[in-house]
């Protein structure tokens, strides 16, 4: 039965998902996953956290994990992932951990004869002025966006290993480059969150705090595309249901808005009516990442939850996870 999120498609098959594999599954995108399989009757989903005894980074522990488990799916959510700030000022970090991930995984499934696995990327991936929206064709044509250069190369190299798995052995290994993320569970560090959970943060306890001023980065001008991490979740089922997905698949909402459209929304979200300044010694990053949808689209799929819906709900979300003690912060 096709999910909620699924337009009707002849082309739809049904790959069996059996065991499956959820790497990530504390970070935000596998928890979506996690939750998302829950609906699919033959999905039997596996995890094992690091203080389990899996650190993704290593080579070995992965190996192992792998040959015990046996999956039949593996989606690689995990990741060192951040915002601008993170991104720009610990690329030894962003782009070591998550080359490393994506190597142990994809090159540890395909030893191990993992006959299915979807790595999940970022539109980042695409060269900081590449035409807009920005189709799948770009990867590759130009220079990247210089904060998040070093988590942008790892991802292409995790893409392009899948590609290769594919190419050369005959694997059906496949990539999702989402645009920005959020949704429940997402992290709320003051400095190294995304910029959607950092303003919800900043501008709730500013609400609270009664403050008249609250500040927000950058100048306000870039644009950003916003996916619902579910969405996200139902896209990548719907590819891996599919014999024969694309290499690679660009999945967003098709929508963006500047930096200060999505600050006045956050503030209305969380009842902040002071003012806001923008602090301009903080960078702005590309100045627009809007994914063209258009392939997924062709093949059957588009986003179910728009921002008007999906922020409010992320803030109840963040208010239940902070009073509960369980928000990543
Ligand atoms: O989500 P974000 O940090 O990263 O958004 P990117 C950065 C944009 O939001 C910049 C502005 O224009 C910032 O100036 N901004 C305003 C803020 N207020 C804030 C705030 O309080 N916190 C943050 N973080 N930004 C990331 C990449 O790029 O996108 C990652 O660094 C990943 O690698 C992710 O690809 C999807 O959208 O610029």
């Amino acid at each position: 039965m096709a999910a909620p999120g699924h337009l009707p498609t002849s082309e739809r098959s049904d790959t069996p998902l059996g065991r499956v594999f959820v790497a990530g599954h504390t970070g935000m995108v596998g928890a979506a996953f996690v939750r998302r399989l829950e609906r699919e009757p033959d999905a039997d989903v596996v995890v094992r956290s690091r203080r389990e005894g899996l650190d993704l980074t290593d080579r070995v522990a992965v190996d192992r994990f792998l040959s015990d488990v046996r999956p039949r799916t593996v989606i690689v959510a995990a990741a060192r992932v951040g915002g601008i700030h993170a991104n720009a000022t610990r690329p030894e970090e962003f782009l070591r951990e998550n080359l490393a991930i994506a190597l142990n995984l994809i090159d540890g499934a395909r030893r191990a004869g993992v006959p299915r696995l979807l790595f999940l990327g970022s539109s980042c991936i695409y060269p900081r002025l590449a035409p807009q929206p920005m189709a799948e064709e770009a990867l590759l044509t130009g220079p990247l966006e210089p904060t998040n250069e070093a988590y942008a190369i790892a991802k292409i190299a995790g893409l392009k290993l899948a590609q290769a798995c594919r190419r050369q052995h005959g694997l059906a290994y496949h990539s999702v480059m989402p645009t920005n993320l959020y949704g429940p569970g997402d992290n709320y560090h003051a400095e190294d969150s995304h910029v959607l959970p950092g303003l919800i943060r900043r501008f709730d306890e500013a609400a609270r705090a009664g403050a008249a001023e609250v500040s927000a980065w950058g100048t306000g001008a870039p644009r950003r595309e916003f996916l619902h991490v579910d969405d996200l979740a139902d896209a990548g089922v719907f590819l891996l249901r599919r014999a024969d997905p694309p290499d690679w698949v660009n999945v967003g909402s098709g929508v963006d808005l500047t930096i200060r459209e999505l600050t006045e929304r956050v503030a209305a979200a969380v009842g902040y009516r002071g003012r806001i300044v923008w602090d301009t010694a903080r960078p702005d990053g590309a100045p627009r990442k809007l994914l063209d949808v258009s392939l997924l689209t062709r093949l059957g799929w588009r986003a179910r939850i728009p921002l008007e819906q999906g922020l409010p709900e992320t803030v109840v979300a963040y208010r239940r996870e902070r009073a509960a003690g369980t928000w990543r912060h």
